[in-house]
């Protein structure tokens, strides 16, 4: 997650000085954020009042990050605390500006003031109730899930009886590479053990959160969510299926053709034609890429090798070495080497002395380019590729710091998820080749197959996944999900997105939301499913702008400094226009849209109906 988007930024701070005063200011008649005069408001007013919300945001959220950077860096019943406090004064001052920010609502406001105002209201993943004891609360239970998230460990007797502990890292490595079915089980039941005692924080949470979301004019916090897209939530809830729709027959063969290959390893007794795959098969602990599960599907084994995981441990990368090589390709495209203080501030290895939250993120933390990202890297692809991804965050913070603190956020946010990624299309084993990852891989039809399956299995299999999380929160948040259906739901809906299945019978004992991310840290999801659309348009039109001409899968657009030119304009835009706008800057179209995708993978999409003919797809 990137600064602004996890709890750190979903409740968003305020330090307890500029509160106060905010507050008593209010108590007097004006606003936390303007010296308003009495009587009515004037668009100067307005303009006023947006800038005071600037400078008020810098402070607070520079705090609130700050907070949040100790925290994931340092699990401790303090540091929790701590944020939590912060979070509260956040929180406070958020309800507080966005309801005074109502009494501009119908006049004439120049664009930026407007713009301003409508970010204020829509860019928080939280809000909370005006009453202090409530809000107290949901900042505490915010941090306590994502505590629990992070310090979530699977615990059990070794044969010896000595009880052995392990963490996500650990259980996710058993994921990836075991091929043992009742070990990779014992794995997946085992991380799922650490979120039943999340439920009935999150059912508080979600209680608190949609009063909150009412005070400020939202139905429910999904309502303020699907607000951010620069549409209606029902304009911008019909994207995300219009755009399932385009790539869901992609997926359908791709579903169709591993679990043939599952069940030719594990028997068709585990793996069924016609049935969901089990969830603990795909090589993910969320089954959300398959990438790891690439040598069971691979569709011509004993072609060129494509281990760069293995090539990373036989040259001994470190994880710095790692960073640097992701650097490497920004840094190609012309844009700006990373400040010093990157590589000072950042965690890259997991602390052995301590507690913190593994999952990646990218930071700033004072939002005037004091970039970092936090990672527990291991010498792999997967994390290869986070690293580019993380590093696409600290470039987007890079260019847009200068901006107003509100205006320093994605065109929207799956514009953000999509930068890193979008560069990760453009390593193709020709750039591997280049920096010494491969060894030549010949250009024919079998390694070509061969190379778009491990593609597909990362950027399609995601795909059903990305948009289902916040199916499941949509409906929790609007009322549509009751807490005593919370698994029940999630599970219909992974079936019927992803065509998977609970490995062991589920209940409501259990709460498998839990066991991902972004659910307990209450991090938006749907920007990943715009992003793995998005990343594709991104590389379709850096191509272009390349000059290159051949199929979208054989280009790699490293070391273009047109193409770093184009990114950069669109970066520096920050959230400042809508981002239909950054879009049409950066793809001249102003519609996300599936197409690159599905050019990309043609060759793979006509293999797999080739390989489908004669077998029950579907579930
Ligand atoms: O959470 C992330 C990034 C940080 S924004 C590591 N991702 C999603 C996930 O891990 O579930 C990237 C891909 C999807
Ligand atoms: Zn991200």
């Amino acid at each position: 997650m990137i600064r602004n988007l996890s709890v750190l930024s979903t409740l968003r701070a305020a330090c307890v000085a500029v509160l106060l005063s905010a507050l008593s200011a209010a108590a007097q008649g004006q606003g936390p954020a303007s010296a308003a005069p009495q009587g009515k408001p004037t668009a100067e007013d307005a303009k006023k009042f947006a800038q005071r919300v600037n400078a008020d945001l810098k402070r607070l959220w520079t705090k609130q990050s700050t907070a949040e950077w100790i925290k994931a860096t340092y699990i401790t019943d303090d540091t929790e605390r701590n944020a939590a406090w912060v979070n509260e004064e956040v929180l406070a001052y958020l309800n507080q500006a966005i309801k005074e920010s109502r009494r501009f609502d119908g006049l004439k406001l120049d664009p930026d003031t407007a713009r301003t105002l409508h970010l204020l209201r829509v860019n928080s993943a939280i809000a909370a109730p005006s009453d202090a004891q409530k809000r107290s609360e949901l900042a505490a239970n915010a941090a306590k899930l994502e505590g629990l998230y992070g310090k979530g460990k699977y615990c059990k007797k070794d044969k010896a009886g000595k009880e052995v502990c392990r963490d996500l890292g650990e259980l996710s490595d058993v994921l990836a590479t075991s091929r043992k079915y009742d070990e990779l089980l014992d794995a997946w039941v085992g991380w799922h053990s650490i979120s039943p005692p999340m439920r009935p924080l999150y059912e508080r949470f979600v209680a608190v959160g949609n009063e909150g979301a009412r005070e400020i004019g939202f139905s429910n916090l999904g309502n303020l969510w699907k607000s951010a897209y620069d549409m209606s939530p029902e304009a911008f809830e019909q994207e995300t299926q219009r755009l399932w729709q385009q790539v869901k027959p992609l997926y359908d063969d791709l579903h169709c053709y591993v679990r043939a290959r599952l069940a030719r390893k594990y028997g068709a007794d585990k793996v069924p034609a016609g049935k969901p795959i089990p969830a603990h098969l795909l090589g993910n602990m969320w089954a959300q890429e398959w990438n790891n599960i690439f040598p069971l599907v691979e569709p011509y084994p004993g072609q060129a090798n494509l281990d760069v995981s293995a090539a990373l441990k036989r040259q001994r990368y470190d994880p710095i070495k790692m960073v640097k090589l992701g650097e490497n390709f920004f840094t190609s495209l012309g844009l700006k080497p990373l400040p010093a203080s990157f590589w000072e501030r950042s965690q890259f290895t997991k602390p052995k002395d301590r507690e913190v939250v593994c999952h990646a993120s990218a930071w700033d933390v004072t939002y005037e380019n004091d970039l970092r990202i936090k990672m527990c890297i291991k010498p792999t692809e997967e994390d290869l590729v986070t690293i580019h991804h993380e590093l696409g965050h600290n470039y987007y913070f890079t260019y847009y710091y200068t901006l107003p603190v509100i205006y320093q956020a994605g065109a929207n946010d799956g514009f953000h998820e999509a930068i890193g990624d979008a560069i990760t299309l453009s390593i193709t084993p020709g750039y591997l080749k280049q920096v010494g990852l491969l060894s030549n891989v010949p250009k024919n039809e079998k390694n070509l197959i061969n190379l778009q399956m491990k593609d597909a299995l990362e950027k399609v299999a995601f795909l059903p996944f990305g948009l289902l999380i916040d199916q499941w929160r949509w409906d929790v948040f609007a009322g549509k999900t009751a807490p005593a259906d919370y698994n029940k739901a999630w599970w219909a809906l992974r079936e019927k997105y992803q065509g998977v299945a609970a490995p062991v019978a589920r209940s409501e004992q259990d709460f498998d939301p839990g066991a991902k991310y972004h659910v307990p840290a209450n991090v938006p999801y749907t920007r990943y499913f715009l992003a793995r659309i998005l990343q594709f348009q991104f590389h379709k039109a850096m191509c272009e702008a390349a000059g290159f001409k051949g199929p979208l899968h054989e280009c790699s657009v490293y070391g273009n400094k047109e193409v770093g030119k184009r990114l950069e304009a669109m970066l520096a835009m920050g959230a400042s226009k809508p981002w239909q706008e950054a879009l049409a800057a950066m793809t001249g179209q102003r519609q996300i849209d599936a197409t690159p995708l599905i050019e990309y993978f043609t060759p793979l999409r006509a293999w797999l109906q080739e390989q489908n003919k004669g077998q029950t797809c579907g579930w």
